[in-house]
């Protein structure tokens, strides 16, 4: 317990937590190795100019595989705690990044302070939040990868988001900031607020690179509501709906 509220405590003040050696190596090589089944197969949604190849069913299609990643054991206690049993899964969504890859800074709750306003307009509406469980299956070492954040960067709303976005000038601002660098290894886990500026990429373009992306949510999330994935079927999608994890209640 005195682990989980430290964990917790650091999720709320850095608005990220790294998680060392959330799968074992026989998950993370079961799974890395269905991710590149999955494109040899040809599953993927695309490839988009920053060089993110992405798959949205392999959930579906596999769920033996796949599913275990969904409120895994090593992620299950913090979400759980935050989230209880309100926890949703709203997208699952794995990665490769073939190539060149330099991701665009983007939140993946691109509404948060949108919602976050509205909300206070309303005596009865509640704030939606939302939170990333990103696996990692390489070693993300130095000179090799990296995911980065904006320092602080889920305690005040960026500029340049409304009333329309402007990329470029989000962007700049994302660069201009003072960053937070991780290394996620092989195995390894990253739980962030999905509101939180940041970016992942390869600094070496030929290493092998791939993840697997758990967006979790707390409703209201009305349709409309601004998110980088859409969101999955209800029925289903909550992980402690009957199962709560090992020693929480
Ligand atoms: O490490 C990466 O490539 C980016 C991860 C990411 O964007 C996410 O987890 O939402």
């Amino acid at each position: 317990m005195d682990d989980l509220n430290v964990k917790l405590d650091q999720l709320e003040r850095d608005g990220f937590v790294l998680i060392k050696g959330a799968l074992s190596p026989e998950e993370t090589e079961e799974v890395r190795s269905r991710i590149f089944h999955a494109r040899e197969q040809g599953w993927e949604e695309g490839l988009n100019a920053v060089g993110n190849m992405w798959f949205d069913t392999l959930l579906d299609r596999e769920p033996g595989i796949f599913g275990p990643l969904v409120g895994h054991p090593s992620v299950a206690p913090l979400l759980y705690a935050m989230m209880g049993k309100q926890c949703q899964l709203r997208s699952f969504r794995a990665h490769i990044n073939p190539g060149a890859y330099t991701q665009e800074w983007h939140m993946d709750f691109y509404g948060y302070w949108n919602e976050k306003r509205e909300t206070e307009k309303r005596r009865l509406a509640v704030q939606p939040s939302s939170v990333n469980t990103t696996f990692y299956f390489q070693d993300n070492v130095a000179g090799q990868g990296h995911l980065r954040f904006v320092k602080n960067g889920h305690l005040s709303e960026p500029p340049h988001l409304y009333p329309r976005i402007e990329h470029e000038a989000f962007e700049k601002w994302c660069y201009a900031q003072e960053h937070v660098v991780l290394h996620p290894m092989a195995g390894d886990a990253v739980v962030f607020l999905s509101h939180i500026p940041h970016q992942g990429a390869k600094e070496d373009d030929d290493m092998e690179r791939c993840n697997v992306v758990c967006h979790f949510q707390t409703c209201p999330m009305y349709e409309g509501v601004w998110y980088v994935s859409s969101p999955r079927p209800f029925k289903g999608s909550f992980p402690f709906h009957k199962t709560v994890p090992a020693g929480m209640d």
